[in-house]
């Protein structure tokens, strides 16, 4: 059985880190590259940047930092925000990183999947999925959770699987920031479609959500932001309760 990985996700804003409420409300929450040492000598199994800013020069400063944390953090690093292309992804994994992820260019070029697999392989691809509830299902949203796409978000996942994404990174919109717990609902969706892993992400509030989110909303993964940054759990706290709980986690 493969070890549940853990993730905190650093929201990149303007060269600092923060942190909202269901994408929104934005907070300071640290400094990037320390708080990546920080996370990598508490025992994350990777770090994920996520580029929240719009502008050209927001990209380039996340360029640089992941140049910067790739010197001192010896985990794979998953970066993804604004990623429109091929040179996008280029310029981050030569900086450093290990994977990156896409969400608007790819719900408005889908075929960006195929040419992102194509040119690094698939396992350096993650399709991220903002999700919100609506009805009894989910709807798929892009460009930072401001637009709605008309998209079913179970298809989206099943499509982007099939045009050669890696990982999903499934994001509750409705549970971002809350600390409410993450949406196993939705995780359970995607996952029993899905045959490559998924990462689940936003909600996370306490030591049982992550539990959960893996044993109950089948994800192979956890991304974590609020918790970690404002200091209420740390990852070794979280890898503990899940050893204790017969999860396989690396140590
Ligand atoms: P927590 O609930 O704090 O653990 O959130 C984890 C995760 O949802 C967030 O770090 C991140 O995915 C939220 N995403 C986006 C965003 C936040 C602000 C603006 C845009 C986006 O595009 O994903």
């Amino acid at each position: 059985m493969l070890a549940k990985r853990i993730i905190p996700c650093l929201d990149v804003k303007g060269g600092k880190v923060v942190k909202g409420v269901r994408f929104g409300c934005l907070q300071p929450a640290g400094l990037p590259v320390e708080l990546a040492e920080k996370y990598y000598a508490e025992g994350a199994d990777e770090i994920a940047f996520l580029d929240i800013g719009a502008t050209v020069e927001e990209r380039k400063t996340v360029v640089e930092l992941v140049r910067r944390t790739a010197r001192r953090v010896f985990v794979p690093l998953t970066v993804g925000g604004g990623i429109k292309s091929v040179k996008a992804a280029r310029e981050l994994l030569l900086a450093g990183a290990d994977r990156v992820t896409v969400n608007s260019a790819a719900v408005e070029r889908p075929e960006l999947i195929g040419e992102l697999a194509r040119e690094f392989g698939s396992q350096a691809v993650v399709v991220a999925i903002d999700a919100k509830r609506v009805g009894a299902g989910w709807e798929m949203y892009s460009r930072a959770g401001s637009q709605a796409t008309g998209l079913d978000a179970v298809q989206w996942a099943k499509q982007a699987e099939e045009l050669g994404a890696g990982e999903l990174l499934v994001t509750s919109m409705d549970r971002d920031g809350t600390k409410q717990g993450f949406d196993v609902e939705l995780l359970a969706a995607i996952g029993v479609r899905a045959r490559i892993p998924v990462i689940a992400s936003g909600g996370a509030g306490g030591l049982q959500d992550f539990y959960d989110a893996v044993a109950v909303g089948g994800a192979d993964a956890v991304l974590a932001a609020s918790v970690f940054h404002f200091g209420e759990l740390t990852i070794g706290q979280v890898k503990a309760f899940l050893k204790e709980k017969r999860v396989e986690v690396r140590p």
